[in-house]
């Protein structure tokens, strides 16, 4: 590369990643084939539109690039192209979120998401989020004893609202999703019933966490966590009288944007095709069971899991545990001197601000891309472990803590 100004920066940012343990729940580490394809000649072209009907000309090959990843995003989560159809052009979650509502969701229409402290997402409906201001959220959260869904409950409060559309999927929330009971939910208040399952799209294709397809009306992933691709999203809809896919279709371009980045659309296909392998569904078990096995670690050493454990690649840690622990902000910072990335995060009912919550929240998907094993992930538990009571020892700079306050 002649710029060395940014040359040396990639090299840093190359040398970062190396040296860190990064338990960062939505990263990952791509293949080189996956980077090939996104630093190719396919940044050049400009391809608004769709397969076989472009505004500009010279799309021939990239009509076959964004063809073939429509059949590998179906074929990667067992889906006939009958009754399930794919839009690829979404640049990333957020986009592709909001690319839904604005298809399906009339301007002021209600969207039932889970709030953000109790592990949703922005783009479920917040209020500092566009899909809260074009569109109204119905925030539900987790059952304040088990610190997971109730669904009685969320059957309750969509009866009594009636969304348009209710959104099933997290960012911080363990455990495993019962979709079949989200279902019932939506067609007992007539909504449509998205799935986000960002966070877990890996975990769903190498058969480690239960799929939704066979619930959702519409189903919005990222392509970099979990399935371990490049920063894209894909948008799957069903197929059926409602005309959901023409809807997204036209929601995505030109609602919402001009030409899509098709060096991204091929690098997602190197991806999708990726997880297809046998390799891939040993990766998936094993980010669960890193996870698992991490997760009984620091309940042994004494810190607090929200929600009682793991079904999943995440883990929420309480580590302030009402005084006895330490702010998720100091942590996060005291393990990232000691080289160990995570983040800190709230918890449900959190009693802290988002800046300096309670908890943090680990994943292993990009630890477990590096071949680490569970007894890799007990040793990195017992490290966290160690540099946390340190803290808590040197109490003085911990402001929130009782032993500092003591
Ligand atoms: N930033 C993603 C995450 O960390 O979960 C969601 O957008």
């Amino acid at each position: 590369m002649k710029d060395k100004e940014i040359k040396k920066l990639i090299d840093a940012e190359k040398k970062r990643q190396k040296k860190v343990i990064n338990l960062i729940a939505s990263e990952n580490y791509v293949s080189s084939d996956v980077l090939e394809a996104l630093g190719s000649e396919l940044t050049n072209k400009y391809a608004e539109g769709y397969p076989g009907a472009r505004y500009y000309g010279g799309n021939e090959v990239v009509d076959e690039i964004e063809n073939l990843c429509r059949e590998r995003a179906l074929k990667t989560f067992k889906l006939s192209s009958k009754k399930w159809a794919v839009n690829v052009q979404a640049l990333s979650g957020s986009p592709a979120n909001v690319a839904v509502y604005l298809g399906l969701v009339p301007v002021g229409g209600s969207i039932l998401g889970m709030s953000l402290d109790h592990g949703g997402h922005l783009t479920h409906g917040h209020k500092v989020s566009i899909t809260g201001k074009v569109w109204k959220q119905i925030p539900y959260g987790v059952d304040a004893k088990t610190e997971s869904l109730n669904y009685d409950d969320l059957k309750k409060l969509a009866e009594k609202e009636k969304p348009d559309i209710i959104v099933a999927g997290f960012t911080a929330y363990p455990r495993k999703i019962d979709w079949k009971k989200f279902r019932e939910i939506a067609d007992g208040c007539e909504a449509y019933l998205m799935v986000d399952m960002s966070h877990i799209a890996g975990l769903v294709a190498g058969g480690a966490y239960p799929s939704p397809f066979a619930y959702a009306d519409v189903v919005t992933t990222t392509v970099h966590k979990t399935l371990r691709g490049p920063r894209a999203a894909l948008i799957f809809s069903r197929i059926d009288e409602r005309k959901i896919p023409q809807k997204i279709d036209k929601a995505v371009f030109p609602g919402m944007q001009g030409g899509p980045h098709i060096n991204q659309v091929a690098a997602t296909a190197v991806a999708l095709k990726e997880a297809q392998m046998v390799d891939f569904k040993k990766y998936a078990k094993q980010v669960v069971k890193n996870a698992s096995a991490m997760a009984k670690e620091f309940s042994k050493l004494g810190w607090r899991l929200v929600s009682g454990g793991t079904d999943s690649h995440l883990i929420l840690l309480d580590i302030f545990m009402d005084g006895k622990g330490i702010g998720g902000k100091e942590a996060s910072d005291r393990l990232e001197r000691e080289g160990i990335i995570v983040n800190k995060n709230t918890i449900p009912n959190d009693k802290r601000s988002p800046v300096d919550p309670s908890g943090i929240r680990i994943g292993t998907a990009g630890e477990t891309t590096r071949g680490k094993k569970e007894e890799d992930f007990v040793e990195i538990a017992r490290r966290i472990d160690k540099i946390l009571r340190l803290a808590l020892k040197q109490g003085k700079t911990y402001e929130q803590s009782e032993i500092h306050k003591r």
